[in-house]
């Protein structure tokens, strides 16, 4: 398989850690999002993927696969183990939840886009870009800390789609600064992935394109 991917996404971040669970191998193509005014602009990638973002998996079928959430389950449908989902559909919805919570409602408010969207088309200042990072960010965290299970994982004692989601979310959080320290079932989850290997692996400095 192929993942075209960028280091710092953390939606291609979410797709190598569930290729690495899965014990599955991938060649990384990488995609430079800043580079150029955005490797991912240009014709030959918006071939692959018409919406011109990271990730986007080819499958041995040659199949190209977009949206990490979907490629996520596609891998765990061809993949069963280990399951990404609990069996039970209250179980499966919680997980769900908690993914979407993550995907949905954190992550597209601070992507690549709509930042710089605030900046350019927008006018707005980075300290204002940067409050507007911190404000989703820790408005989902919010409700997330308290959703957060037992542990060691997000949802308990196996790793699920719920931590295929935080810990790059986490890593984001991280890289603009937001504190964490009132946050510390989600902390706590984070480190418990990271000592995975699959988790460690996926890391955007452990990737053939870091910087
Ligand atoms: N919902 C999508 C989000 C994909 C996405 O927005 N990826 C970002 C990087 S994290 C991207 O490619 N941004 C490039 C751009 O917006 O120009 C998914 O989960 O795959």
């Amino acid at each position: 398989m192929k993942l075209y991917s960028f280091f710092r996404s953390s939606a291609a971040y979410r797709a190598r850690i569930a290729l690495n669970l899965k014990g599955l191998a991938y060649d990384t193509i990488a995609i430079h999002l800043t580079k150029d005014g955005g490797q991912n602009k240009r014709p030959e990638y918006r071939a692959v993927n018409p919406q011109m973002r990271v990730p986007a998996l080819v499958t041995t079928e040659g199949e190209v696969l977009i949206q990490s959430l979907a490629i996520i389950e596609y891998l765990d449908e061809t993949h069963p183990e280990p399951p990404f989902l609990p069996k039970d559909p209250i179980g499966r919805a919680k997980v769900r939840a908690l993914a979407e919570l993550i995907a949905c409602d954190i992550h597209p408010l601070n992507n690549t886009s709509p930042l710089r969207c605030l900046k350019h088309q927008m006018q707005q200042e980075q300290s204002a870009i940067d409050a507007w990072y911190h404000h989703w960010i820790i408005e989902g965290f919010e409700a997330l800390e308290t959703l957060i299970a037992a542990g060691p994982y997000a949802c308990g004692s196996q790793v699920t789609l719920a931590d295929i989601c935080l810990v790059p979310q986490v890593a984001n959080a991280r890289r603009f600064k937001v504190p964490l320290d009132t946050f510390p079932k989600i902390v706590a989850v984070d480190a418990a992935c990271l000592a995975l290997p699959a988790f460690e692996r996926a890391r955007p400095e452990n990737q053939p394109d870091a910087e």
